[in-house]
């Protein structure tokens, strides 16, 4: 290995245990399922595993809503079985990062149980507490991230206003508030000590608030609309300034940091999404060395066809913001969909050769990597019937905004094991999400036998890209060739690799004289022969070696 520590450019794989494998019969996945599945993970060739929250919820928002943060959910398995699972991964190499959501408990949690009986018990500072407004109503224009309502709740017992950025049942914590932020490094280190390798910090840049409680601005008529949001949606009229995105989180993570510090090898990976600036927000989050290790951040999340432009745009601002590193890509995940199913607004398929360009082009950026679990598959959005009643939706986020929007269920739907079984192989109970048919086809087995399948592909490059020095730590820069092309370079001392994609479905040429001889790429079944004017098939790929100067 020539990088330094292993998350500055891990691929970590997103395990949803809802939607992995089901060892019980009870419909939902479970921890004793990832443990049967551990071989195959194990095959990827991924660093890690992201597990989604696995600590006791009623469930309202698929365990983002926590009533004990030191104990494993009853749904899932037992305190034994996750111990169970932390060392059988170890054993494969694989590391386990834990998902944590400080920003929000569950309304049902003792501490907002207890908040909420007055203004003076021992927890009353530790929820967002406020009078009505001027007008009697919510205490200002904040708005919920779920609702596109007001984020603010009243409160019949305790007489006020309770701030919720998510769901009602979703109640802030007050980051401001001494002690709460001790429980936060409590719940840390009791994870710690178990010997996790790393957490992801949930919605982190919510964990602040403007203490003042000013209004968000009001994006003007002429302001340009954030990437990614609808018009229609309430929430694309204001700038999220107040209610989150606070500069005052950015100092609360150092002690969380200097906690960590005394556990080497563990990595801390911030959730950074926010509509208008995603990027130079997230590298924020890990500027310096008293904050994040990693930050993930919504800049490939944009709704357009993909295009080598806008990609370079992205990449670009990726690599001035991320210049120290900290960065981490994704493309989707149980939030923001599937793979196969971005850049597609006009709902033009793309062909086969689209997708396996793209799992070589995410590969070879310079960061860490979040894979979604069956994104590896080539799962597509599972398919929500136009006539399905909110009830049906699992998704609370999809039944607040029903009918216009209808939520995340169809990125979350169960793994596909193997197509003839009843329900994928995934449970011989009723899987608590339908599986989608044309995910059947696609299942572990069935791709596992092809070996030109999509998973094959991924595989091989994941195992490939271990090998190439100048992808484990080496700098990166864009390269201007054609307008249809996206190129980078990728340099170590010991290696310059050259990575060029045709973003178009059309023929492209590329002059390569300028570099010199080139030598098809080792290990990676990608042309072995190399001319000096390329010609690029639609969303074909060019991998090649320059020559290192020698000294
Ligand atoms: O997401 C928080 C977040 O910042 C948004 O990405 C949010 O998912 C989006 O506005 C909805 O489209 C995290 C979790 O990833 C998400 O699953 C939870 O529902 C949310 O926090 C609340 O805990």
């Amino acid at each position: 290995r020539w990088k330094e520590e292993w998350w500055e450019n891990a691929v970590i794989y997103q395990v949803l245990p809802w939607s992995y494998k089901d060892s019980d019969g009870d419909g939902i996945g479970d921890l004793q399922g990832i443990i049967e599945r551990l071989d195959y993970i194990g095959s990827l060739g991924v660093d890690a595993i992201w597990l989604t929250p696995i600590f006791v919820s009623p469930m309202d928002d698929l365990g983002y809503d926590i009533t004990d943060h030191h104990q494993v959910s009853p749904l899932f398995g037992s305190m034994d079985d996750f111990k169970c699972l932390l060392e059988l991964a170890h054993k494969r190499g694989l590391r386990v990062v834990l998902d944590m959501v400080w920003n929000h408990t569950s309304n049902q949690h003792e501490w907002f149980q207890q908040s909420r009986q007055d203004r003076n018990n021992p927890k009353a500072d530790w929820y967002v507490w406020a009078d009505p407004g001027k007008n009697g109503g919510p205490p200002n224009n904040w708005l919920s991230s779920f609702s596109g309502d007001s984020a603010w709740h009243f409160d019949e017992i305790r007489q006020q206003y309770y701030l919720a950025n998510f769901l009602a049942s979703q109640p802030d914590l007050n980051w401001f508030n001494a002690e709460v932020r001790a429980q936060v490094l409590n719940c840390a280190r009791f994870w710690l000590d178990l010997g996790i390798d790393g957490m992801r910090l949930d919605a982190v840049n919510f964990f602040c608030h403007d203490p003042q409680l000013n209004d968000n601005p009001i994006r003007g008529q002429n302001d340009p609309l954030p990437h990614g949001i609808d018009p229609d949606n309430p929430l694309a009229k204001q700038r999220f300034c107040n209610s989150f995105c606070r500069p005052e989180t950015l100092d609360m993570l150092a002690p969380l940091r200097r906690l960590v510090n005394q556990y080497p090898g563990v990595m801390l990976l911030g959730e950074v999404i926010e509509a208008d600036d995603s990027i130079r927000l997230a590298a924020q989050y890990t500027a310096g060395d008293q904050r994040l290790h990693l930050a993930y951040h919504g800049g490939l999340l944009f709704k357009e066809r993909m295009s080598a432009r806008r990609l370079r745009e992205v990449v670009g601002q990726a690599l001035e913001e991320f210049a120290n590193g900290g960065a981490c890509w994704i493309v989707g995940n149980h939030d923001f969909g599937r793979l196969h199913s971005q850049w597609n607004a006009a709902n033009e398929p793309y062909p086969r050769e689209f997708y396996l360009m793209m799992a070589v082009l995410l590969l070879v950026l310079p960061g860490a990597f979040c894979l979604w679990q069956g994104d590896e598959l080539g799962f597509n959005e599972a398919r929500i019937p136009e006539d399905i009643s909110p009830e049906q939706l699992r998704d609370p986020f999809g039944r607040l905004m029903y009918p216009k929007l209808k939520g995340r269920d169809g990125s979350r739907t169960p793994m596909s094991w193997t197509s003839e079984e009843p329900n994928a192989g995934f449970t011989t109970g009723t899987p608590w999400l339908p599986i989608s048919r044309t995910h059947f086809e696609c299942s572990v087995a069935a791709q596992q036998s092809t070996p030109d399948s999509l998973l094959n592909h991924w595989r091989s490059l994941l195992h490939w890209r271990m090998t190439q020095p100048a992808l484990q730590s080496g700098s990166a820069r864009l390269l201007d060739l054609n307008e249809h092309v996206f190129a980078l370079l990728r340099e170590e001392s010991e290696q310059r690799l050259l990575c060029i994609f045709n973003l178009s479905d059309q023929t492209v040429s590329v002059d390569l004289r300028e570099f010199g001889p080139l030598l098809p790429v080792q290990g990676i079944g990608y042309r072995k022969q190399l001319d000096s004017i390329a010609e690029l098939a639609p969303w074909d790929v060019v991998l090649a070696d320059m020559p290192v100067p020698s000294e």
